[in-house]
């Protein structure tokens, strides 16, 4: 089902550095910049840690009207009361997190192959990150995928497909001219000295050279 959904500045956490005061201030101001839809990606918190940040991270978002998404896992999302979930391809599969979550609830896929993405679609997902564009310094298990991958994909789906991978305000430019409706951004917006400032410098970067 297509939703209203604003993937353009899809800001990704990561809070492995921080204490969690510095990151939920991070997280503040990138949300005072502008993002459009956050994730709160945790890879080694125990259940209850990711459903406690969760929900620390989602009174944040809320005040700025900003859906949050949880990264791999369908019951924090639920315990937390967030908007939505992100599955990798070895996560819970799209259909049956769809069945389980109903038809409101927000479910991203990651793709890598126009298979891939097509089957995504057709289980259930409402919008695909595809990458990484670039070798990434953030943590994740993934290999290198090609701007033309990226290119197919969105030619083969009709649901909003965000780029991923070492993205920043000086290197997007590979994107242009193809169809995707955002960026997917970590360590640009995380790791900056000024998230908020990051974020508007990535939003206009992406406005001025991307068009969307
Ligand atoms: N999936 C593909 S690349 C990546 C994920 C989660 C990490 C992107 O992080 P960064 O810091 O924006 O390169
Ligand atoms: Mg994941």
């Amino acid at each position: 089902m297509m939703k209203e959904l604003n993937t353009r500045i899809y800001f990704i956490t990561d809070s492995t550095p921080y204490s969690e005061e510095e990151f939920l201030s991070r997280v503040g101001s990138a949300l005072a910049g502008g993002v459009t839809l956050i994730q709160l990606r945790e890879k080694e918190r125990t259940t209850r840690e990711y459903i406690d940040l969760a929900q620390k991270v989602h009174a944040l978002a809320k005040q700025f009207g900003v859906p949050l998404i949880i990264d791999d896992r369908v019951d924090v999302a639920l315990a937390a009361g967030v908007e939505g979930v992100h599955l990798g391809q070895s996560d819970m599969p799209i259909k049956t997190a769809r069945k389980i979550l109903g038809k409101d609830f927000i479910i991203g896929a990651t793709a890598k192959t126009v298979e891939q993405a097509t089957e995504a679609y057709k289980q259930g997902a409402d919008y695909l990150g595809v990458g990484a564009i670039y070798p990434t310094t953030t943590k994740v298990k993934t290999v290198l995928t090609s701007t033309e991958m990226l290119d197919k994909i969105c030619k083969a789906v009709p649901i909003p497909v965000n780029a991923i991978g070492g993205l920043n305000k000086d290197n997007i430019d590979v994107l242009k001219g193809i169809d995707i409706k955002g960026v997917c951004a970590v360590s640009a917006i995380m790791k900056a000295d000024d998230p908020e400032a990051a974020v508007k410098e990535l939003s206009a970067a992406v406005k001025d050279k991307l068009g969307i």
